[in-house]
């Protein structure tokens, strides 16, 4: 068809293949600022496709949508097509939306029509993100602005004010089944609060709302020959960008944890949007990301996960948050900071750890358990420390947590002086780290996904 011949506008060209970046082979050993310049461009994307906005749930991020933008690369969207809407969740957890944030918004909305050229473009929201979209649309001038919107397990209704469609599933404990008035509604197979935003499943009825119908070719995320990532540090929670930091990577030994150079593979600095710029991430291979605290009393994050295996552009490094935010009262209880023992969460990217169903370790201790990842509270991170500082692991859930959804903790004392790496095992996937020291050392942060 001519038409769609046509609309693969692109140009495909890398700007400078692996010829150039390797033709000498000296690059690989300078610990110089990361540059986009030996980066390939986006191969081949489709730039009549109409642009997707991506709005996250409450203590969540862009990337929660990580796969979905794979997802949608795959199948012919261009990057800059896909973005998320990052905004401050602590400040709108009552569903009302400041109006800062619907400002925040709009903005992001215009520049995607006017840098992309199209009149409307597309949202999907994902739990407390849906009433960031319906209050979005409730403001009459915006509704000309969106073509149509996918409300994705929302305790709110949509406004109905564009063509929506509903996604909800009995597996979702948070807000579960729901017909939204004005909505086409679908029923998702059994997937819980969080994996519902991430799904394979999700992607084809999202994909197929947004293009008439028509399902997407590619679902699975396929290992891409080269793997480009992209995204941005902020601070967790608030989601304010960490701008002027620079994020130190470096390549792991799986097996100790230990970085095998000192010098960083990549130095990334970090813009006033929060965007680090493209890295080339090598496949099967294990990365420490250094996030520093940066000058207003915040500690270090050594943060980890499993290794890339496609290019992805919604990478998220977050950050601890500023002193006195919101987000740092929830983390700020992690102490005692002292040398003896870290401080570390474990997350689960892309759905709920559940008691019975996931078993997860540290340091020999399992952390699934009934009192702390019942299905019913779709818990997706886990707060690890020796919160009352005797030294021992009492297993005591985090009181402080109680209130948060999504969030728990228990007493665990891991300690750093003992030799070789701490294991964080989840199921049949295992990460490796230092025993980093709370107090000198900073906090650590683990992220495990599903593939
Ligand atoms: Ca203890």
């Amino acid at each position: 068809m001519a038409t769609s011949a046509r609309a693969l506008a692109i140009l495909t060209v890398a700007l400078c293949g692996f010829g150039c970046s390797n033709g000498d082979g000296s690059h690989t050993d300078e610990p110089a600022e990361d540059s986009t310049d030996a980066l390939p461009e986006e191969t081949v994307c489709d730039e009549t496709r109409r642009p997707v906005l991506l709005v996250h749930g409450g203590f969540g991020g862009g990337d929660n949508y990580e796969p979905q933008g794979q997802r949608f690369r795959a199948n012919g969207y261009c990057k800059e097509w896909i973005r998320a809407f990052d905004y401050d969740s602590p400040a709108n957890l009552n569903g009302n939306t400041s109006a800062a944030t619907l400002q925040e918004m709009d903005d992001v909305v215009e520049q995607m029509r006017s840098e992309l050229g199209f009149d409307k473009i597309h949202l999907v929201g994902h739990s407390l993100g849906t009433s960031v979209c319906r209050n979005y649309l409730l403001q009459p001038e915006n509704v000309e602005k969106i073509e149509r919107l996918v409300h994705v397990a929302g305790g709110y209704d949509p406004a109905g004010t564009v063509p929506t469609l509903g996604l909800t599933s009995r597996g979702d404990k948070a807000v579960g089944l729901v017909e939204y008035p004005g909505a086409e509604n679908l029923e998702l197979p059994y997937l819980d609060h969080m994996e519902i935003i991430s799904a394979e499943s999700t992607f084809v009825e999202i994909y197929k709302y947004f293009n008439d119908g028509e399902a997407p070719q590619v679902t699975a995320i396929e290992p891409t020959d080269r793997i480009i990532v992209e995204g941005f540090v902020k601070n967790f929670a608030d989601n304010t960008p960490r701008e002027g930091i620079e994020v130190e990577v470096y390549e792991i030994d799986h097996l100790s944890g230990e970085r095998i150079s000192e010098t960083p593979d990549h130095l990334l600095l970090v813009d006033a949007e929060g965007r680090f710029p493209a890295w080339e991430a090598e496949p099967d291979t294990y990365y420490e990301f250094m996030i520093p605290g940066g000058g207003e009393g915040g500690r270090d994050l050594h943060s980890y996960r499993q290794p890339f295996v496609a290019t992805t552009h919604l990478v998220y490094l977050k950050a601890m948050p500023k002193p006195g935010s919101v987000g740092a009262l929830f983390l700020g209880g992690l102490a005692p900071y002292t040398d003896d023992f870290m401080i570390t969460v474990i997350q689960h990217t892309n759905r709920a750890i559940i008691a019975g169903d996931d078993s997860l370790t540290m340091d020999g201790i399992e952390l699934s358990r009934p009192e702390l990842t019942d299905e019913a509270a779709t818990i997706v991170a886990i707060f690890v420390s020796d919160e009352n500082g005797n030294g021992v692991s009492d297993g005591t859930p985090t009181a402080r947590l109680a209130p948060a959804p999504y969030l728990t903790g228990a007493d665990t004392a891991i300690p750093t002086d003992v030799d070789g790496p701490v294991e964080i095992t989840l199921n049949d996937a295992t990460l490796r780290i230092p025993r980093w020291r709370a107090n000198s050392d900073g906090n650590v942060l683990v992220m495990f996904q599903d593939r």
